[in-house]
């Protein structure tokens, strides 16, 4: 039995020794350590042994049995460094390759108009005020000094949630608000930015949801000449210092007189081309001294204050600033287009 043993040994030893990879190894750990393995059958054998012999045998079994279970460790975790070393030295990553580069945003064109004009107000010492854009009847449209018979409610029809509750059509409602909340208590210097609503049928140049910057100033004295030169400011701030404006008569339901303010064309300088049809002027937004019915309807006297309004469209000011053609480009948030104003 001795001898046997010692055969196995060198038998294991030598298969261990020639194993080539990780499977190899584990199948000579296997067929001499396994359960049904020559070792185990061995000691399995002892109970025939004589009492003398069979704990010099049992010891020299486990004796065999740690040495080749030592061999197969030390072999293995040898083939797992050289594995690992071989893996290291085929996949080496290239540190200078460039990287894959990050997409970065980029503000919607029509955000950054807005928030360029409210920073324009900003500097004027106007205050931003925001309101509800779904309006009741009469601050949209009542307190405004357009009752419910009014003609010019049919051109800002809109999208109506009951016959007293409706979706804004303009932002002047914030201003209504404002004024009857403040009631007399001194002077109103605000804009009201945000979204309004028509039931208007999408086109080029027409769209049922779309943007409004109102301003409002009411205060005592307050003439046409501060509205003029307020305008004039913002006109030339926005467009640059060598444009003109003027003021055109117009009709507001909201104020009297009302105006109708444009810039000299950039494209032409005035002289007149196919951007200003030929006027050498163009539109940029609607104002007038607040009408008196307005000022009284939120609780100011027309003999103590006066004030004045103004209105427009960051859209139409995006597309004349950039030359734009089609205002859908601003809702559609086509990549191809949105990409364009990154660095401008
Ligand atoms: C336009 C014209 C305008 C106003 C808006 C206003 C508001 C109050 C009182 C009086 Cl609370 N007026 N807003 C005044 C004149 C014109 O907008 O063409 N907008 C695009």
């Amino acid at each position: 039995m001795e001898e046997r043993l010692k055969e196995l040994e060198a038998l294991a030893l030598e298969q261990v020794s020639q194993a080539q990879n990780l499977k190899q190894l584990n199948e000579v750990r296997v067929a001499y350590l396994g359960k049904k393995g020559p070792i185990t059958e061995i000691l399995k054998g002892m109970g025939k042994l004589s009492a003398e012999e069979r704990p010099k045998m049992g010891a020299l079994a486990n004796v065999v049995r740690e040495a080749v279970a030592s061999k197969i460790e030390e072999k293995q975790a040898e083939m797992e460094k050289a594995e690992v070393a071989k893996k290291l030295a085929s996949e080496t990553i290239d540190v200078t390759l460039p990287g894959r580069p990050a997409p970065t945003g980029n503000p919607h064109p029509l955000t950054k108009v807005i928030e360029e004009i409210e920073d324009l107000f900003l500097g004027m010492g106007y205050t931003i005020t925001e309101g509800p854009e779904v309006e009741t009847d009469y601050y949209n449209f009542e307190a405004l000094n357009l009752p419910k018979d009014h003609p010019a409610r049919d051109m800002q029809d809109s999208f109506y949630i009951t016959d007293e509750v409706l979706l804004r059509t303009q932002t002047s409602p914030v201003q209504a608000r404002t004024m009857e909340a403040n009631k007399e208590k001194g002077p109103i210097k605000i804009i009201c930015p945000g979204k309004v609503y028509r039931r208007d049928d999408d086109d080029a140049t027409h769209s049922h949801q779309f943007t409004q910057i109102e301003g409002l100033v009411i205060d005592k004295n307050i003439s046409m000449s501060d509205l003029k030169g307020t305008l004039e400011t913002f006109a030339k701030k926005m467009f640059g210092e060598d444009r003109e404006i003027r003021l055109r008569p117009s009709f507001f339901p909201f104020t009297e007189p009302s105006v109708e303010i444009d810039v000299t064309c950039a494209k032409c300088g005035g002289k007149g081309c196919g951007m200003c049809k030929g006027t050498g002027w163009i539109e940029i937004l609607g104002a007038g001294m607040v009408h008196p019915r307005v000022l009284e309807m939120s609780g100011y006297d027309p003999k103590k204050y006066q004030g004045f309004a103004f209105g427009m469209g960051p859209e139409r000011i995006a597309m004349l600033r950039y030359g734009i053609d089609d205002i859908r480009h601003f809702y559609t948030n086509d990549q191809r287009f949105v990409k364009q104003f990154n660095r401008v």
